[in-house]
């Protein structure tokens, strides 16, 4: 699968594209990251990609020439890819949206900065439009980045043989959150490791983490019980 990523700062990616899960899926050929700096699309000698707004107000915007031209650029190499703008005002990231997501051999993530993006670039380009949580990031990239570590994890052979992402909680197979673990060592300061994961009964087991992971949900997000399966 491959990201291309739109950015005033690509330099933010470096040490999350090296992190050892995605560089070596990035080595096997299975996720392919392109960083595209929009500066390279400023125009004049002062490099400009944002300006004041007009009708006045704080910050800057983000100008239309420089990112339609880079997005135009980038859409005009094959695959052709879903272009997705990172912002606030979009819908809000959840594992169904990256399940979607994930279905798309190409996703072209452009991201803002400052107070926003001229308004025809949304007129023009058609993004769509998706925002990580209700709250204010300083721009695009965190969340930029938070939309390729959920996708890759559901990439085919991403997380080796024995690791599977349909387990996860907020998968379409499974809207619980996880049941607690344990490791070595079996008592660390009094606290012991819970009898059950000891026994050897595979059956005890899987049904000690199914309760705990009900009692868990039932805790801390009532909500997530009464979600309608997806139609
Ligand atoms: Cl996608 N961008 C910015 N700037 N802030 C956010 C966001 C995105 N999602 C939540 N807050």
């Amino acid at each position: 699968m491959r990201f291309d990523v739109l950015t005033l700062f690509p330099e933010i990616f470096s040490g999350y594209l090296g992190q050892s899960l995605l560089s070596k899926a990035i080595e096997r050929g299975k996720v392919d990251v392109q960083l595209h700096d929009l500066r390279r699309w400023a125009k004049g000698k002062h490099q400009k990609v944002d300006d004041r707004p007009f009708g006045g107000g704080p910050g800057m915007v983000l100008m239309v020439e420089p990112v339609v031209e880079c997005v135009e650029a980038v859409q005009a190499e094959p695959p052709p890819g879903k272009l997705i703008l990172l912002t606030p005002q979009g819908r809000r990231l959840d594992q169904r949206v990256v399940e979607e997501l994930a279905t798309h051999e190409r996703l072209i993530l452009l991201c803002g900065r400052y107070e926003g993006f001229d308004q025809r670039i949304l007129d023009i380009l058609q993004p769509a439009e998706i925002s990580i949580g209700d709250f204010v990031l300083n721009g695009g990239e965190v969340a930029a980045m938070t939309v390729i570590d959920s996708v890759v994890r559901l990439i085919p052979g991403f997380l080796g043989d024995d690791e599977s992402s349909i387990q996860d909680s907020f998968s379409s197979g499974n809207r619980w959150l996880e049941c607690p673990q344990y490791t070595r060592p079996r008592v660390f300061r009094d606290w012991e490791v819970p009898e059950v994961l000891l026994s050897g009964d595979h059956e005890a087991i899987a049904r000690w983490r199914r309760e705990q992971s009900f009692l868990r949900t039932r805790e801390r997000r009532e909500d997530l019980l009464d979600d309608k399966p997806e139609v």
